[in-house]
């Protein structure tokens, strides 16, 4: 990886936990945020979401709030998605908040919100459009009109499309204060890399914006990373890996073996747009342990919610978010800054490490005593419950001559470890060798 990603990514890789909010018109009909492709709308027909669209109670600060709570460090919103309605105010077109009931530049709150309360803020857009004209329609893998044959011999210009989806990348850089963070979304078959003239986009962002950190994916496409993975990146590599919906089994590495930064993005249920008959959540044990593995795989998790039509996250998503909080205000040690560790996976939980403090989640109650694999009795210094300090009981030292890289801790007594483990508690040993 070279330097200046290294030197770009350090804040987003000690932050390891952001939330992502996609919210936009899809948010009124409620099935998710592909329904006007999957659906295959025209436009007219898409639009009475247009006239719909009134966020009465939209309240990024309450967003924000939420995801600090949650022990969330980043926060990302869809400034547009693929339907091409702008929550900004754009110049460029009138398919905007500015011209719905909203009336306003809804894209500012959210960013002043992040600014006030102090979250890294970031900005999610979409370089595919299926409003404007000049997009590909007929035939594209996934535009509302790919079998709309009136659409079959179109002439379009794409070049005109290119010139407005970069100018609508100028006014998000240039118009907002300081962003952390662009994530663009997606390249795809042989759209990537200089169809969307992305040397020339990625200069002019890195103009206004020198220090944003910028998702893979005006390059990586599906499994494939892109040349972020190589010596030599290109200017439009982008600074982190962007796995959708899966964690990499081994994270992410450079073509050496190296770690690269990555991010899982995830959503809570199965839509990333509000959906009204999607109840299928995990739990927060279960995210909280994704986390986990993330952080043990040296790579972040973008939790997603996705806001009603009115502005509202969904209770559900809230109850999750604030379980996770609870967690993360006890064991956020074993996740800021942590990344990968030096000791095996063990069959018991994941380690996390930050320097020579090593965190062992344990999600299985040992038969009596606790194997630390990979630490010698002899090397063990401390160890500690992360969620109160309190010591844990050495084990004996015992049968060195089979086991002669394990240490064993006995709890006993200790009551935070509890038999069986308690749910959507996992237990944190802190560990100094
Ligand atoms: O913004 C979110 C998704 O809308 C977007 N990326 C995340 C961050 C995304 N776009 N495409 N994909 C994800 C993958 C494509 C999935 C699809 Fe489908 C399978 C498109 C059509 C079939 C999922 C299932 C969406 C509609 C049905």
């Amino acid at each position: 990886m070279n330097e200046e990603i290294r030197k770009r990514t350090k804040w987003f890789m000690d932050a390891r936990f952001g939330m992502f909010i996609h919210w936009g018109l899809y948010s009124i009909p409620a099935c998710g945020e592909w329904m006007m492709s999957e659906k295959e709308m025209t436009t007219e027909e898409y639009h009475k979401y247009f006239e719909q669209f009134d966020p009465v109670d939209y309240d990024p600060k309450k967003w924000v709030r939420l995801a600090k709570k949650a022990g969330m460090k980043y926060a990302v919103l869809t400034a547009k998605h693929h339907d091409g309605f702008c929550l900004f105010d754009s110049k460029l077109t009138d398919y905007k908040a500015t011209n719905t009931k909203a009336g306003r530049d809804l894209v500012r709150e959210f960013v002043d919100a992040c600014h006030e309360e102090g979250l890294k803020t970031g900005l999610y857009f979409s370089i595919i459009d299926w409003h404007h004209p000049d997009f590909p329609k007929y035939g594209d893998r996934q535009h509302p009109m790919r079998n709309n044959l009136a659409y079959k011999d179109e002439k379009i210009d794409f070049d005109r499309y290119l010139e407005y989806m970069h100018g609508q990348v100028k006014e998000l850089v240039t118009n907002y204060g300081k962003l952390d963070l662009l994530w663009f979304d997606f390249s795809y078959d042989d759209m990537t890399g200089e169809k969307w003239k992305a040397t020339e986009l990625i200069k002019m962002v890195r103009t206004y914006q020198p220090d944003v950190i910028i998702d893979n994916r005006l390059e990586g496409a599906g499994d494939n990373h892109g040349s972020i993975t190589t010596d030599e990146p290109l200017i439009y590599s982008g600074d982190f890996a962007s796995p959708e919906q899966i964690i990499p089994p081994k994270g992410v590495c450079d073509e050496h073996g190296n770690p690269i930064p990555w991010e899982l993005c995830a959503t809570m249920n199965n839509h990333w747009g509000y959906c009204n008959f999607d109840y299928q959540y995990k739990t927060p044990q279960m995210l909280v342990r994704k986390l986990v593995e993330c952080v043990s795989k040296g790579g972040n998790m973008i939790l997603n919610v996705g806001p009603d039509g009115r502005g509202n996250i969904p209770t559900k998503s809230e109850e999750i978010l604030t379980e996770m909080g609870k967690w993360m205000d006890k064991n956020k040690e074993s996740i800021y800054g942590c990344g990968i560790s030096q000791l095996e996976k063990p069959d018991w939980g994941r380690y996390t490490q930050n320097g020579d403090v090593i965190y062992a989640h344990v999600y299985e109650t040992p038969l009596g005593a606790l194997p630390l694999y990979g630490i010698g009795p002899d090397k063990l210094e401390s160890v500690t419950y992360l969620a109160d300090g309190s010591e844990v009981n050495r084990g004996e030292a015992w049968n060195t001559v089979l086991y002669p890289d394990v240490a064993f801790l006995s709890f006993g007594e200790n009551p935070v470890f509890t038999y069986p483990l308690p749910d959507e508690k996992d237990t944190v040993l802190k560990i100094r060798l």
